[in-house]
């Protein structure tokens, strides 16, 4: 008989689990995680064979940032919002692919009181060249009335309000990394039963790792005190700790979880062409800038916390800086050195 080890924790008991400190609790968040792991193993199967079917490729169309929608974008960003719309705990959706959020109309969904925004596939121009790649998500709490169609103000929140924030990284394993306000946990796929396992219980990010990551090519870009920051940590020496190694595959969720569980310092700042940066606030900054938090590290924009910032529009972006507290303190002393 095949022994079992009750040792590992699905990602469905785990939350389940976690309900019990919570006789309150409806269990919709519970629920709204399942959904989000069920569309992540259907996007995992596909990223998996990417290399082997005619998925491959740019669909032949433009998103709204004005960049090519490749296919598993597509394929992606159609699961997870399939997934919501027709689960039983989200009352409506904003995604990097569509120009504006979209309310849920049924009487169920519409009851619903989380909400949800995601970026279905980020760092989609590694998927033809077999680099990991990652989905992206937050849920907020609905400000509007439950029962009624959920409005903007529903997701332009400051990301401060998030309820739950995660990744799912199909690297060379594929992983569900998830905050709430209690820790961050990571779960790890095991194919041969179709779950996300608990395999990284309570990820805290080191207060200083040997890691920063940045887009080298754009350094002409930068401002002078980031460029003065880059160059403090290629010139630290080794008492105190340097010199820091440069690592910077180019996929934010692979760059971040590194950095995460390594410590180190990820950047990608504004640049004279674009002084606003490139990231979005809502599908990408905010949910990292709460994952890091709640793992002990930091996110900022170069003045003020990510989570600090009231959003205006969905699509807006941001320089972004987040990783070990430590690193992203002695970044700090630069930008704000007179
Ligand atoms: P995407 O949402 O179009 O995939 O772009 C976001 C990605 C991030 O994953 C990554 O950190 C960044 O773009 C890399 O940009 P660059 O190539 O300019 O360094
Ligand atoms: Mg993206």
């Amino acid at each position: 008989m095949l022994a079992i080890n009750r040792k590992v924790l699905t990602l469905d008991e785990f939350t389940i689990q976690q309900l019990r400190d919570f006789p309150n609790a409806t269990g919709e968040l519970s629920t709204l995680l399942r959904d989000i792991g069920l569309a992540a193993k259907r996007v995992n199967v596909e990223v998996n064979k990417a290399g082997l079917v005619d998925i491959l490729g740019d669909a032949g169309s433009i998103n709204v940032q004005g960049e090519d929608v490749k296919k598993l974008d597509v394929f992606a960003n159609n699961q997870f919002t399939g997934v919501l719309k027709h689960g039983i705990s989200c009352a409506g959706i904003a995604s990097e692919e569509f120009d504006d959020h979209i309310p849920f109309d049924d009487a169920i969904s519409q009851n619903s009181k989380y909400i949800c925004l995601f970026d279905p596939l980020d760092g989609s121009s590694n998927i033809d060249v077999n680099i990991s790649i990652g989905t992206i998500f937050s849920v907020y709490r609905r400000v509007s009335e439950k029962g009624e169609k959920v409005v903007i103000n529903d997701f332009l929140q400051p990301g401060i309000k998030q309820v739950a924030a995660g990744y799912i990284i199909y690297g060379s394993s594929t992983m569900l990394v998830y905050a709430t306000r209690r820790g961050v946990n990571g779960f790890t796929l095991d194919p041969s039963i179709g779950e996300f396992c608990l395999s990284h219980p309570n990820i805290k990010c080191p207060e200083f790792g040997k890691i920063y990551s940045v887009n080298h090519g754009n350094f002409f870009r930068y401002t002078k005190p980031v460029q003065k920051y880059i160059d403090t940590c290629q010139k630290k020496d080794e008492n105190n700790g340097g010199p820091y190694s440069q690592r910077y595959i180019g996929s934010m969720v692979a760059d971040l979880h590194r950095n995460l569980l390594k410590g180190g310092i990820f950047m990608y700042p504004g640049t004279t062409d674009k002084p606003g940066g490139k990231l979005r606030l809502l599908y990408e900054c905010n949910p990292f800038a709460f994952i890091v938090e709640v793992a002990g590290g930091k996110a900022i924009d170069g003045i003020r916390r990510i989570l600090d910032i009231q959003p205006s529009s969905l699509h807006q972006r941001t320089p972004f800086f987040a990783g070990s507290k430590g690193m992203i303190g002695e970044l700090e002393d630069f930008l704000t050195a007179k």
